[in-house]
C-alpha cells in the first residue's frame, strides 16, 4: 500500500530534502504552500522534486484550511516543518512568530485529531529551546532543562509541549525532533552559514568586497539537512511516538566557519573582508549549542554522515556555481 505524507514548509530548506527522501521511498507527498502572489519553488526545483509533489494551498494560521486539507488528503504521516524560522526576526515579529509556530501547531494537531487521528505526527522542534542551558561538560541532551531566549524559541517550546500533550491526552502518535542547526546549499540566505557561503563566493569572484556579520563568537552544532530529514522519517517508523535530539556532537564558532569557508577558496587572511555590524547582533544570544544525540543513535540507528568541513565546502561550492551561472547569464545577455 502506498503511504501518503502531508508536509508543511515544503518550499523551505528541510521540506524539499524530506520530500526527496519520501518520494524515493514511494510515498505520495502533499506539500502545503502558503498563498503568495509569486510562489517560489526554487528549493524544490534545486533538488528536482517539484513535479513529484502535489502542492496544496493553506496556512498554519488558518485552522479551517488545515481541517479541510487533512480531511481531503488523509495522510499516514504528517511532518510539520512550516515556521517563521528566523530567530533574529522573531523579536520584531513576535506575534506573527507565535501565531505560526505555536498556535499553528495547535491547529494542525487539532485537524489531525478530528480527521485522521491514526496519522503519525512529526513536530520540528529546536535546540534553540535550550538557550544557554547545558549539562555538565557543556552539552545538551533530551534531559537538559529548557530556557528559551527569543520569541522564536518560546513559540517552539509551546509547540513542543502541545505535541507531547496530544500524545499523553489522546494517545496520538506524535514525535518531537529536537534538531540542532542543519544547513545545505538551499539554506535561507539570511542564516549565517549561507550568508557566509554566498559572501565568500562573491568575494572570490570579485563581485563583493566584504561580508557584514554580528556575533562571530557564537558556537553552533552544524549538521547537513539531508542527514537530518532521515532522522525525522525514522522517528515516525517507530512503534510509539517519542522525542529525540538530533545533532552532530561537534560545536564550531562562526569564526571557525569563516576560516573554513575562506580557506576553501584559497584566502587565508580574511580579517579585512569581514565587518562586524551591531545590526546583526541579538537582544539575547544563545552562546553555545552542542548536542549529544545518543538516544537517536541507539533507538533509531541514526548517525550524521556529513562532517563540518565537508558541509562548508558543499555550501561554498554551490554558491560559487550559482554566482558563476549568473555571471554567464549576464555575459550572454550582453
Ligand atoms: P525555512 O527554510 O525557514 O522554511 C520554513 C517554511 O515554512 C517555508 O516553506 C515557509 O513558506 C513556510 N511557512 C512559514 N510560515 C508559514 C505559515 N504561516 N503557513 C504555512 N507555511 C509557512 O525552515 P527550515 O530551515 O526548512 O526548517 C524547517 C523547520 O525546522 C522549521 O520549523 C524550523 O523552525 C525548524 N528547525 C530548523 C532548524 C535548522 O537548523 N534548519 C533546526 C531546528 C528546527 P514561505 O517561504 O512560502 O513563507
Ligand atoms: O544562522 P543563524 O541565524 O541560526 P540560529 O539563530 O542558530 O537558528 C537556526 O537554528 C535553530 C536551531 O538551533 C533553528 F531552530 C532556527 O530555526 C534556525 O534555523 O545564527 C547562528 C548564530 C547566532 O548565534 C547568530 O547570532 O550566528 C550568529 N550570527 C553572527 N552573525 C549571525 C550573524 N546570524 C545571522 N543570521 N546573521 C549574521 O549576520
Amino acid at each position: 500500500m502506498q503511504k501518503t505524507a502531508f508536509v508543511t514548509g515544503i518550499t523551505g530548506q528541510d521540506g524539499p530534502y524530506l520530500a526527496k527522501l519520501l518520494l524515493e521511498k514511494g510515498y505520495r507527498v502533499f506539500g502545503l504552500v502558503p498563498r503568495h502572489s509569486n510562489p517560489n519553488f526554487s528549493n524544490t526545483d534545486y533538488l528536482g522534486v517539484t513535479s513529484g509533489i502535489e502542492f496544496v494551498t493553506g496556512d498554519l494560521t488558518d485552522e479551517g484550511s488545515l481541517l479541510q486539507l487533512i480531511r481531503s488528503t488523509r495522510p499516514d504521516e504528517v511532518y510539520n516543518l512550516a515556521a517563521q524560522s528566523f530567530v533574529g526576526a522573531s523579536w520584531d515579529l513576535a506575534r506573527l512568530t507565535t501565531e505560526a509556530n505555536a498556535l499553528g501547531v495547535l491547529y494542525l494537531l487539532n485537524a489531525v485529531k478530528h480527521h485522521q487521528p491514526t496519522a503519525k505526527f512529526y513536530q520540528a522542534s529546536t535546540s534553540e529551546m535550550f538557550g544557554n542551558s547545558a549539562e555538565d561538560g557543556g552539552v545538551q541532551t533530551e534531559r537538559t532543562p529548557f530556557h528559551p531566549r527569543s520569541p522564536y524559541a518560546i513559540s517552539k517550546l509551546y509547540a513542543y509541549w502541545m505535541t507531547v500533550n496530544f500524545r499523553e491526552s489522546y494517545g496520538m502518535f506524535t514525535a518531537n525532533g529536537i534538531l540542532f542547526n542543519h544547513e545545505s546549499p538551499i539554506r535561507g540566505r539570511e542564516f549565517v552559514t549561507r550568508k557566509i557561503a554566498e559572501g565568500v563566493a562573491r568575494i572570490k569572484l570579485g563581485l563583493e568586497e566584504s561580508i557584514s556579520l554580528g556575533n562571530l563568537d557564537a558556537r553552533r552544532d552544524w549538521g547537513f539537512a539531508g542527514d537530518y530529514v532521515e532522522a525525522m522519517w525514522l522517528m515516525l517508523q517507530q512503534s510509539h511516538g517519542d522525542d529525540y535530539l538530533v545533532s552532530t556532537g561537534e560545536t564550531h564558532s562562526v569564526r571557525e566557519f569563516l576560516d573554513a569557508a575562506f580557506a576553501h577558496v584559497g584566502i587565508a587572511d580574511w580579517q579585512g573582508l569581514v565587518k562586524v555590524d551591531p545590526r546583526f547582533k541579538r537582544p539575547a544570544e544563545v552562546n553555545v549549542l552542542q548536542g549529544k544525540s545518543r538516544k537517536a543513535e541507539e533507538r533509531l540507528g541514526w548517525k550524521p554522515k556529513v562532517g563540518f568541513e565537508e558541509l562548508v565546502r558543499m555550501m561554498v561550492d554551490a554558491d560559487l556555481e550559482r554566482q558563476r551561472a549568473r555571471l554567464g547569464e549576464k555575459a550572454f545577455a550582453v
